[in-house]
């Protein structure tokens, strides 16, 4: 079973989003256990203080380093894995894709620290994270809403997570490629009609016209996710036609 735990000064933003849906029936197959830390209980003043001025002056809080420590230190040995893979969810980081996902995916346990204020002490990041990542070139206050896409993300990649009928192999990204148009019931709806090919019952017909739209949509929309010289032969007869 795969361990996440996130560590947070606001824990009562994950009430909700892992208490649904797949992520919900996940944890109840017991393929993923996921707990959420408050870093200010590992504060050991009596105030609980988990912010600080930056040294050198200039505007805003920086969170300090000690009960970040001994958060991380408390995760880690309760797990009882030996390895964890240690992240800090930070503008600064590298930009978050399918492929790190399906890499973080095979890891036993997760730490996802989420900062907050300005930032958090340069000794954190150079002692404790193993890396660093952000969702988007976009700041937000906090990586809260960062570790809760990761975890997304991450946990529907988890062997059995999905059913047969979520099968992430129609994903878009699952082969690089954008996810061609889908249609269900009504046949015609608003004036709008549903691709006679789709209602053929021709099978390879069908595979065909959604590879094309597939390579068509990447083209145009992410031109960047497709290697035209790694395209096979079909690929390029299905771009040329029309
Ligand atoms: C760590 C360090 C992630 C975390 C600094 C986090 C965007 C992303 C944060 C900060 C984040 C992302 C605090 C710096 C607010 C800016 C939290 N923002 N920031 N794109 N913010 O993944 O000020």
């Amino acid at each position: 079973m795969m361990k996440i735990d996130i560590l947070t000064l606001f824990p009562e933003m994950f009430k909700g989003p892992f208490d649904v849906s797949i992520i919900k029936r996940a944890r109840e197959k017991g393929l993923l256990d996921i707990s959420v830390t408050n870093i200010r209980d590992f504060a050991h003043d009596k105030h609980r203080i988990v912010d600080d001025y930056p040294f050198g002056g200039g505007a805003g809080m920086v969170m300090k380093p000690e009960p970040v420590f001994a958060a991380v230190e408390f995760v880690r040995s309760r797990s009882g894995q030996e390895s964890a893979k240690v992240v800090l969810l930070c503008p600064q980081g590298r930009v978050f894709n399918q492929e790190m996902a399906k890499d973080l995916s095979k890891e036993p346990h997760l730490i996802l620290i989420c900062g907050h204020y300005e930032g958090i002490d340069e000794r954190v990041r150079e002692k404790l994270i193993d890396e660093e990542i952000s969702i988007g070139d976009f700041v937000l206050t906090g990586g809260e809403l960062p570790a809760m896409v990761i975890v997304d993300a991450v946990a529907r990649l988890i062997p059995g997570v999905l059913g047969e009928e979520e099968s992430y192999a129609n994903d878009s990204f699952y082969e690089g490629l954008l996810e061609y148009p889908q249609y269900t019931r009504p046949r015609e709806f608003a004036g709008m009609k549903v691709p006679d090919i789709l209602l053929s019952g021709d099978h390879e017909k069908i595979r065909q016209w959604r590879r094309k739209m597939s390579l068509q949509r990447t083209l145009e929309r992410r031109p960047d996710l497709l290697k035209i010289d790694d395209l096979s032969e079909e690929d390029r007869k299905l771009l040329e036609t029309d």
